[in-house]
């Protein structure tokens, strides 16, 4: 039999396979992987987690908050699949070390990450080898983005520091071949690509974040390279190096098969069927997480933000556009915020529900800050007032938002400024009006902006974002956000302005 990796990251805490704001299935979560697992394991095989395990779904969500003294569900899922080795993702942290310890110590896999020091000294062993039945050797290194303090709750890291991976694995490389005897040396890194695949181009500023291209630049001798963190679907090979990177949510997995001389890699994606042997094992807690998210966490002193007309709460920015950026001023502590509305959104009862914040903020994206000129939030806004058109002599929704697909939610509306835009001039040339705090925005002033982490890296179109600095990434996700101010306020005060005036 010949030797086989099954490689997942990034999963997010996913198991179920439906959706958790439509109950609709999805083809997602481990749940609909587990199949493929059992299929391709032989008594070779080793499955492996890259990280990012602990957080992002409505199940873990729950537990954290009423059953953090129970055992993770993750804990019990990756036992039932029989993981082997697990490395850690800088999300793995969100909840605080003892929660994630206590992962590690309900899980049977090993954990390897190895550039995780405690109190100064390295919580693992750099490496583990690893010899199959047929006597092919491996040594296995576990690496997680030493970026990791730039996000992450100085409470949830203290005492922890962070070897820089590309330092660590070089180091861990060399000493592996100065004494050990394997067939290959193989490395999860939970970290993403920093250039261009094909002309090696950096595909974002190099901050440390994600040096998966680098390691492979400087690595001799490091066969195969599992990245993550980025969330894409590759197999790639740089320098001499394999590198495999999967989508998030349990949507895929890497197949990675090891001969004596090569490895081949591969990915592929879920299958149709879903384990109910899986489920059952989480069944209570997502029976729990299914009433929780139908209870209100807290409610709107007063109405409700229902919206009956798309166009409407968008021509007239609706109460609940408001709200949205309330919690991202808060979340972010500065007084400037924008938010986009998905193409189609339900809005808030007056009791406001964990499905509703799903079922309104419907992205996985986080909350970041961008220190924006006065002469880029004006470009931004006009990007956005790009979105109106007149039509018989009345203003509609652009054609090329519409058109071929349509894309509502590029049409952003800021909270903290206040601003008219004049449907009838040329695009560029439709901020007519643009004041903070009274006073008229300054071209090469500096004013800080909450927004998500799409949009902050010109999603959208949005060049003049990728000019402007990152001051802030909080890598929470807004959905997060929205719940945490609901649960800390309960009865929620609406700060509902008029501050944007669209005319013709
Ligand atoms: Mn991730």
């Amino acid at each position: 039999m010949d030797c086989r990796l099954l490689i997942t990251s990034d999963v997010h805490g996913s198991v179920s396979a439906y959706s958790y704001s439509d109950k609709k299935e999805i083809s997602a979560g481990l749940s609909k992987l587990s199949k493929l697992i059992f299929e391709l394991k032989n008594e070779n095989t080793l499955l492996l987690d890259n990280g990012d395990i602990l957080q992002g779904s409505p199940l873990l969500y729950h537990h954290y908050l009423f059953m953090a003294d129970k055992t993770n569900p993750m804990a019990k899922v990756m036992n039932y699949l029989g993981y082997d080795y697990l490395n850690t993702g800088n999300h793995d942290f969100n909840y605080g070390s003892k929660i994630m310890r206590a992962f590690y110590r309900d899980v049977n896999a090993k954990w390897i990450t190895g550039n995780i020091y405690q109190d100064n000294s390295p919580i693992n062993s750099g490496y583990v080898i690893h010899e199959f039945d047929n006597k092919i050797k491996i040594a296995l290194i576990g690496c997680v983005t030493h970026y990791i303090p730039n996000w992450e709750h100085p409470d949830h890291i203290r005492g922890y520091t962070f070897e820089e991976s590309l330092a660590f694995v070089k180091r861990t490389v060399m000493k592996i071949k100065e004494i050990e005897k394997v067939d290959h040396i193989i490395c999860m890194y939970h970290g993403g690509i920093e250039r261009d695949l094909q002309t090696s181009k950096e595909t974002e500023l190099i901050t440390g974040e994600n040096q998966g291209y680098e390691i492979c630049r400087q690595t001799e001798g490091l066969d195969l390279l599992i990245t993550g963190h980025q969330h894409r679907s590759l197999v790639a090979k740089i320098n001499n190096t394999i590198v495999t990177q999967t989508a998030q949510d349990a949507q895929e997995i890497a197949v990675v098969d090891v001969f004596k001389d090569h490895i081949d890699a591969r990915l592929l994606k879920a299958s149709d069927s879903i384990d109910d042997k899986m489920l059952d094992i989480v069944k209570d807690e997502e029976e729990k997480t299914q009433v929780w998210l139908d209870k209100p966490l807290g409610k709107l002193k007063e109405g409700n933000l229902l919206i009956d007309d798309m166009f409407g709460a968008r021509l007239h920015k609706h109460p609940l556009v408001s709200f949205l950026n309330q919690v991202q001023m808060d979340s972010a502590n500065v007084d400037i915020a924008a938010v986009g509305l998905a193409n189609k959104v339900y809005g808030f009862n007056n009791e406001i529900t964990m499905r509703d914040i799903i079922s309104s903020y419907v992205y996985p994206n986080s909350l970041v800050v961008v220190e924006l000129t006065g002469g880029q939030l004006k470009e931004a806004l006009e990007k956005s007032a790009e979105y109106f058109a007149i039509k018989d002599g009345k203003i509609v929704v652009s054609d090329s938002f519409e058109r071929p697909k349509p894309k509502h939610y590029n049409y952003d509306m800021f909270d903290g400024i206040e601003y008219t835009i004049k449907v009838s001039n040329p695009h560029k040339n439709r901020i007519i009006k643009l004041l903070y705090k009274g006073n008229p925005v300054d071209d090469y002033a500096y004013y800080k902006v909450a927004m998500n982490n799409y949009r902050a890296v010109g999603g959208g179109d949005y060049r003049m974002y990728k000019k402007a600095r990152l001051v802030k990434d909080t890598q929470k996700h807004i959905v997060d956000c929205i719940a945490d101010y609901i649960i800390k306020n309960k009865i929620i005060e609406v700060d509902h302005k008029n501050n944007i005036s669209v005319i013709i």
